[in-house]
């Protein structure tokens, strides 16, 4: 193995391609961009790097190449799963794509917006709404969190169920090959059966197999009315014939439909300065419901009635509070997605982000909340997200008399095995949304079958032949693979 360049050297080639302004190497300079945001992953980098444009990515990444010096993309840094953080050898150069944050084309006729990766997702939503379009992916992080960075996780959010995941909302993409080459699809066509969809290799690598510096988005239009209603209902299970009943009624209006179990609304309210909430009486599970159509804003609401109508009459909803206002409807949203900080600042949250069929995830839940609470019986169970999309943030908190240290030490890796177990076992997937990053690494080796790990070493040694993008991250390390 050939020695990797000195700091000296490294920092001088960098230097001479995006300039002094584009380097940081101090450590208090660097710190932000080798922590992730949750302060769980700490690495070390001799130089994070900031292009400007593409060309300057390929460079970076053609030298980097030839010298075998690891590379680590990143874009906002919001991963819960460590994958935009560099381990702590200190060898990897981050190059982070937030000068990259153009809108460089909307073309409304085509319904389509092109982006370089470093714009935020917020920035991405409002440039739509400038044109009177809407780009519908929404997450909590959406102010920090970037599109390249969306892509490479295919970030998912509580609208998928209306307008799919990051996968599904990109027509074309940008990227840099670990060689520097670039590959280019920003043509912004609906239709292309040219041979293999290669942008779709990239979408949910998580960086290793290629940098993406840009992308075509689709765009959709804005919805004219939305209803929104905050529900008590009497089970998973009956939330589940809510859902089916609301899309029964509904047709494609039902947006969003989030399952916020009482400890994760508990926490979430003292976090947000003992917020009230929406419902006058405690219930052990609510659904945040929201409609939108291009209808006008009465005929939405008579629809988000019969709904709730329906629920009551088969005793599925026990109770409901429908926004009266814009400000009622920001508040129950606000509610549903400070849930995660609420934890992070809390600490002590075992993180799954499982999913089943649909048709399970009120019978998983049931089993998974039973076997945990039989563990340690004082958990919270913070259990809410997208189940929709029969994905669900199954989240056990530790007690209110336990340290989260205490209770990580003893039951992370026992409470997410059998979680992540119970989910596999009923046809699941261990990680919905959050990716694999570094934390699910290696789980993957129990959750894949050996011909799909097999394949997805074989895509990564035919693109990354020298293990240099994101090394470490995503494939579990098999001598066999
Ligand atoms: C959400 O849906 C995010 O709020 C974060 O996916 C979930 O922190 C989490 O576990
Ligand atoms: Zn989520």
């Amino acid at each position: 193995m050939t020695a990797l360049p000195s700091p000296e050297i490294l920092l001088n080639a960098m230097q001479a391609i995006v300039g002094a302004n584009g380097c940081l190497t101090a450590d208090a300079d660097t710190e932000p961009y080798v922590t992730d945001y949750r302060k769980i992953y700490h690495g070390k980098s001799p130089v994070v790097v900031m292009p400007s444009s593409t060309e300057q990515v390929s460079q970076v990444m053609a030298w980097c190449y030839e010298h075998g010096v690891p590379v680590v993309p990143q874009g906002g840094n919001t991963s819960l799963m460590g994958g935009a953080v560099p381990d702590d050898s200190g060898t990897a150069v981050v190059i982070n794509l937030g000068k990259m944050n153009r809108v460089m084309a909307i073309d409304p006729v085509n319904d389509t917006m092109t982006v370089q990766a470093g714009v935020t997702l917020s920035a991405a939503r409002a440039a739509a709404e400038d044109s009177k379009r809407l780009f519908p992916l929404r997450i909590g992080s959406e102010g920090s969190c970037q599109i390249g960075g969306n892509l490479s996780t295919n970030a998912g959010g509580t609208a998928v169920l209306r307008y799919g995941n990051m996968r599904d909302l990109v027509l074309g993409i940008e990227v840099v090959l670990p060689d520097g080459r670039i590959f280019s699809s920003l043509r912004g066509l609906r239709k292309d059966n040219t041979g293999y969809d290669l942008k779709h290799l990239f979408v949910g690598a998580e960086g290793t197999l290629g940098i993406i510096t840009g992308a075509v988005l689709k765009l959709m239009p804005q919805p004219r009315a939305s209803a929104v209603a905050f529900v008590a209902v009497e089970s998973p299970e009956a939330a589940v014939k809510l859902l089916g009943e609301a899309r029964q009624v509904s047709g494609q209006a039902v947006t969003a439909f989030e399952l916020i179990s009482a400890p994760a609304l508990e926490l979430v309210l003292e976090y947000l300065g003992n917020a009230p909430s929406p419902l006058a009486d405690r219930h052990d599970w609510m659904v945040l419901i929201e409609l939108t159509s291009g209808a006008d804003e009465d005929s939405l609401n008579a629809t988000l009635m019969e709904i709730l109508e329906a629920g009551l009459g088969n005793g599925w909803v026990v109770d409901a509070a429908v926004a009266s206002s814009l400000s009622d409807a920001q508040t129950f949203w606000r509610i549903r997605e400070e849930i995660s900080d609420a934890q992070t600042r809390t600490g002590g949250s075992i993180k799954c982000d499982i999913s089943v069929p649909v048709s399970r995830i009120a019978g998983f839940i049931g089993k998974a909340s039973a076997e945990v609470l039989a563990l340690e019986p004082a958990t919270r169970m913070v259990i809410y997200g997208h189940m929709g999309d029969g994905n669900v943030h199954f989240n056990p908190l530790r007690p209110k008399d336990r340290s989260a240290k205490d209770f990580l030490a003893q039951w992370y890796k026992p409470v997410s095995d059998l979680v992540d177990g119970l989910a596999h076992a009923e046809n699941g997937s261990i990680s919905a949304e959050h990716g694999i990053g570094v934390a699910k690494r290696d789980d993957l080796n129990r959750y894949k079958s050996p011909v799909e790990l097999q394949l997805m070493w074989q895509v990564k040694r035919a693109l990354d032949p020298k293990n240099l993008m994101n090394p470490g991250r995503v494939l579990p390390q098999l001598e066999d693979k």
